[in-house]
Formats: C-alpha cells, structure tokens, sequence
C-alpha cells in the first residue's frame, strides 16, 4: 500500500502493553482513515451498552491517507470514541503535530483500551512505544502539562494532552494542542481521563511513501501557490473564521441569549475588526498556509487564540460583549481542556435558568466574574457546575419543567454557533450530523442564505447531503482541513488528483461518496445499537426553542421553524439515505453499502425493514 501505512498502534493500559497490527487493504478501500477507520473500530469493538467512561471503551486516533503529506493544510487528526455526552459515537477533528508524527512513526492510527492504574503519558518514538508515569503532571492545565513534555521531548514532538476538565471526566472535556487547537467535542477528552492517560507525545523518525512521490511534492507546491493567490486570502489571513460573527450578526444567526436571538447588541465589539485591533499573533496546524488560529491579548494581559465558534458561545450566547473578557474565558476552557461551544450553551442555559428562577444561583446575563467562577466550578464539579458538567440534556432533565424546551442540543451534543429560528436546512443539518448538533458535517447555512430562507424543499435536503459527503466525509476520511475548500474557494478537483499521488488509486466522485454514505449509515447503525427500542425520528429534531419561541427583533423578527414541515424534509432525507421512516438503514440499503454483516447485530436491537 501507498499513501497508508497499513499500520496501526494498539496500546492497552490495563495490561501495560502496545502491539503494531497490520490491517487489510479492503478496510483502507472501504473506509479510508479518520473517521472512517474510527467508525468501523467503534462499530466492531465497543459491545453495545459499553459505559464511554470505562476501560472498554476505545480512545482512537486515527489519520488519513492524506494526512501528513506536503500539500496544503494535512496536519489534521480524528479523535474519536463512544461518547460519553450522548452515549453515540463521537469524534473530533484535531490541528497538530501529532497527526504528522503519527503518521512519520508509521501509524494510520491508534488505538488506546483499557485503563492504567495511575496518570500514564503514551510515548511514541519511531517504533518504540512506553508508557511513562504521568503522577507530576495530573491535575496541570494543558498548557502547562504541554510545555513540560515539550521542554523534554522538543519543539517538533506532536502532543496531544488533556486539562483537568478531562481528568474530572466532564462530559464536553475535549483533547488541546499547541496550546489552543482543540478537538473531541463529544466528551473525547473525558474517556482520555478515564483511562488516566494525560498525554500523549510522538516523535516519527520515518518518512511517508507515496505512490508517486515526485507528482505528490509538485502538486503541493502547485496547491500552496494557488491558495495564495485567492482574492479571500489577504483577509482570511487577517482574521480568520472571526469576520463569521458580523455575517452572522448581519443575517440573525448569531446565537444571542441561550439561542433567544439571532442579533446581539455589542456584536460589533467582539467581531472580526475588533479582534484585529487586539491581535498579537498568528498561529496554525502543521503543513498550513492558511495559518487561521487568531492570537489576541486576554483581560488578564495572557495570550488566547480565537475563533468563530468560540465568541459567538462566550460571547454573544451569554452576554459578554466585550472582546478581551471572552478571549480570558476562551483561554480558560483551552487550559482546562473544556469545548468552547458546549460551556458557553450550558452557562447561556444556566443563565436563563437563574433569570425564569428556576434555580437559586443568581447568574445574570454578562456577568464575566460568575462565568468564570461557573467555568471552574464545572471543571470541578461544584454545586450547579456539577449538574452542568454532564451537558444540557442532563440539567434540563435535573431541573424539569419547560426547561427542556430551551435545552439547546440535538443527541446530547450542544449545538454550535449558528441559531435557526430562520434556517430550516441548518437545523436539518443539526439534526442529522451523526454526532449530535455540531456545524462540522454540513455547515449549509452560508448557502442557506443566500438560496432563501423560507423554504423546506427538496433542494434543501439534497444540499445538506451533499455536504455531509465532502465535510463529513473526504476532508473526515483523508483526514486534511477542509478550510482552504470552504473559506478561500480552494477548489475540490485537487482532492481526487492528491490521493492518486498518495495512494496511487483513482478514486472517482462516485466511489468517495459512497465512502461517505457507508459511515455515515455505520454510525447511525451505531446509534440505533445503542438506543434500540428508544430510538425514534425524534432524536433528530432540534429543540423546541426554534418551533415555539419566535426571533422578537432583527431582520427575521417573528420568525420561527415550522415543525411540520421539518418533520416532511426530514422523512425526505431519510428516503434519500435510504434509511427508514424513523431514520434506520434499512436491510437493502446495508447491503447495498457492503454492510451486511452489520443486519444481523442491528437485527438483535430493532426490526429492520427490507
Ligand atoms: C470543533 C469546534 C470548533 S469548530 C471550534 S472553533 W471552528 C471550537 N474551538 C475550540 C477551541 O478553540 N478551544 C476549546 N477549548 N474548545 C473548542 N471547541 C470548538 O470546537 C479548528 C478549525 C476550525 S475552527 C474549524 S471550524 C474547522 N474544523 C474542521 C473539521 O471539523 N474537520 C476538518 N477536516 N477540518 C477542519 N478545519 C477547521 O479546523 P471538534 P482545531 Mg477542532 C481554541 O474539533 O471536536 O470537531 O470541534 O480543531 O485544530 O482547533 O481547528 O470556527
Ligand atoms: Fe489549521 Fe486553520 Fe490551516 Fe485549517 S486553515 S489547517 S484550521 S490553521
């Protein structure tokens, strides 16, 4: 095989002992890397009702034929495991280091099970793999516990920690690098804790093989050199996926106030242009030209890298308008290992709470110095901190009554920074992302705005789909950023020609889709293993916050969804993916995706119609 390795590491901390173990050509042809190889090692390894937080789980890492290689922005990394938010599947995207030396040591991926004794640190150096005591660095925030093992291990070491967010086990604790790339948002930073491994360090002294290494390096050099020529990237550069909040503010879909609103007052203060006027660096994933990850100076005079996702819940979502304060909670949740988008949904849920006097805490709107004592207290499961550190769901169950209507998350998993009382493709992508509510799959709502609001047609569904395919799917599979496609217009065609480079094989539009399709109708099929006879076509729809309660100012004022007519684009996308009126693959479909064996495990939970 070119391109891949053939290789992955399996470590298992219980037994304190790692083995290398080739894995077929077809598991490579079928499922490609990344989330791909994270799917279908969940799907076959996790027994149903697995608790996410035991040693049963598996904590995987897992890279794609692309990843690593000199062409534009390859120095990605899936994180994923069984969920421990939404008890689904669960994966993260992840700039770093890591993912190159991963892929230099001679792994497509990783695989961690079991559970050490004590806090562990995995080291990897070329085909020498230890476990190491971790005791001094437990209970460091990530920054900290990253530069310890950098000043050791070196500058170009890739290390992938946890803060003590994920030590505690809280259920949105995701995995830091680089002191301020994050990924895992499903609580992937919670099982890493519960296996009392806290970080992870790999040095790869080994070179990748591609199919035709001369054609790959000139491609790269042809890529980075059409990149810089985009009319977007000269302002890309400037600010990143920061200028998001004024198009968000602009088209009311900048979640305001626990999703109340889709404009916020003080939107201009915490944009894009006033985050240049507090830059003081730039940073970003290896093998990038696109460098995105926004470095500003905190209230507290620290360094605190920025983007959209995280100003618009730290910001806008629980009424911070002011810049330097959201970057100091921003740096908070990165040092102690917390999802960005997840805290600023669970404080913005806790703060209506405190306003509707559902709970005693006073937590008013804005208020900086209890957000910050909130932050803490959840990563130390504290009081209300402790009920909010196992997610929305959890708190609005905890607390009952109409707080379920404002429990803004789909699956368990909080949604990110996009509201859709006026966007019903966005919310169908919402509701359809095999995580739970995260944007990554298909953030359809930049098209959305410009095709038309109102509509729930079949346009809409064949555009999510076609999303899911590409976000979900190749960038997920060949494990490589996928911003250089959707920001500077980089444009897709060089996809196809860099895996015939790397892996030799010419894989058309059609094949690569139906990568995607068999994932994605894995992963549901891993949901439904784990629900069985609870789950239903409810589980993907979003709040009722987005069918009740209409936007009360902004342009799209009286706007809300319309439940009926969601419910008929929903069925539609389920007969498009070939899954059945409560969202189940159905036999033809898991046969036709080469997933047979998959029907009778299924068939053990639910009936499965033909
Ligand atoms: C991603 C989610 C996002 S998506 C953001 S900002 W975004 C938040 N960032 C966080 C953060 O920072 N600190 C923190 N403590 N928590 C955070 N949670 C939120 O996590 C990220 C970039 C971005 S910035 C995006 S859109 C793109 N995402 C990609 C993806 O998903 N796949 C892919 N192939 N390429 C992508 N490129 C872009 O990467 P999750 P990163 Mg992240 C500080 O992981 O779990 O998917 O959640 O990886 O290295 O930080 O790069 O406006
Ligand atoms: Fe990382 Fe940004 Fe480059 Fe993507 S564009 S690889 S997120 S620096």
């Amino acid at each position: 095989m070119h391109g891949w390795n053939g290789k992955i590491l399996r470590v298992n901390l219980t037994r304190q002992k790692a083995a290398v173990q080739e894995y077929p050509a077809e598991m490579a042809m079928n499922f490609m890397g990344g989330r791909g190889f994270a799917a279908k090692v969940i799907w076959d390894e996790v027994k149903p009702g697995t608790d996410p937080l035991s040693p049963d789980n598996k904590l995987i890492f897992a890279a794609g034929p692309l990843t690593g290689f000199p062409i534009p922005s390859s120095g990605k990394l899936v994180v994923a495991a069984k969920s421990p938010l939404t008890g689904g599947y669960g994966d993260g995207s992840l700039g770093s280091q890591a993912a190159v030396q991963m892929r230099k040591a001679g792994y497509d991926a990783i695989i961690v099970e079991g559970r050490a004794e004590s806090p562990t640190a995995l080291l990897i150096q070329g085909e020498s793999t230890q476990l190491l005591d971790a005791k001094e660095l437990w209970g460091m925030g990530s920054f900290e516990a990253e530069q310890r093992l950098r000043d050791v291990y070196g500058q170009s070491a890739g290390i992938l920690t946890i803060g003590p967010a994920g030590e505690k086990l809280v259920k949105f604790a995701n995995i830091i690098s680089q002191g301020g790339r994050a990924g895992g948002r499903p609580g992937i930073g919670a099982v890493m804790g519960s296996k009392n491994l806290k970080a992870v360090v790999i040095i790869g002294l080994g070179e990748l093989k591609a199919a035709d290494p001369n054609g790959l390096r000139n491609l790269g050099v042809e890529a980075y050199r059409e990149i810089l020529t985009k009319p977007n990237y000269g302002f890309w550069k400037r600010q990143g996926t920061m200028s998001t909040l004024e198009w968000s503010q602009e088209n009311s879909v900048l979640p305001t106030f626990n999703y109340r609103e889709g404009i916020f007052d003080y939107a201009e203060l915490i944009g894009g242009f006033a985050m240049e006027k507090i830059k003081v660096s730039q940073r970003g994933c290896p093998n990038c030209n696109m460098t995105c990850g926004n470095v500003v100076e905190d209230a507290n005079g620290e360094e605190s890298e920025l983007d959209y996702e995280n100003v618009a819940m730290l910001g806008a979502n629980i009424g911070i308008g002011d810049l330097k304060k959201v970057s100091a909670i921003n740096r908070m949740a990165d040092d102690l290992g917390l999802d960005t988008i997840s805290l600023g949904n669970v404080i913005g849920f806790a703060m209506e709470a405190s306003e509707k006097n559902i709970i005693e805490e006073k937590i008013s709107w804005g208020d900086y110095e209890s957000v910050k004592a909130l932050t803490e207290d959840i990563t130390y499961k504290r009081g209300l901190g402790s009920v909010l550190s196992e997610g929305v769901k959890f708190a609005s169950l905890k607390f009952g009554g109409e707080t379920k209507t404002w429990a803004m998350h789909v699956k368990g998993l909080e949604i990110s920074g996009y509201d859709c009382h006026a966007a019903p493709a966005m919310a169908l992508s919402y509701g359809t992302c095999p995580l739970g509510a995260h944007h990554k799959d298909a953030w359809v709502i930049s098209w959305e705005v410009k095709a038309g609001r109102e509509g729930y047609g079949e346009e809409k569904v064949d555009k999510v789909i076609e999303l899911q395919r590409l976000r979900g799917g190749l960038f997920e599979f060949a494990t490589v950023c996928r911003l250089p496609w959707v920001e500077v217009g980089f444009e897709l065609e060089w996809y196809p020609k860099f895996l015939k480079a790397a892996t030799g094989i010419d894989f058309s539009w059609s094949e690569l889709h139906q990568i995607a399709d068999r994932v994605y109708t894995l992963i549901r099929a891993f949901w439904v293993r784990e629900y069985g006879k609870s789950w239903s076509k409810e589980m993907d729809i979003p709040p009722e916050r987005w069918f009740k309660d209409s936007l009360t100012k902004g342009p799209f004022k009286g706007a809300k969804l319309d439940k009926e007519k969601y419910e008929i684009m929903l069925q539609m996308y389920y007969r498009k993916r070939g899954w059945d009126e409560r969202g189940i693959p159905t036999k033809a479909t898991l046969n036709k995706l080469g997933l047979k064996d998959v029907i009778s495990e299924l068939q053990k939970k639910v009936e499965l119609k033909s």
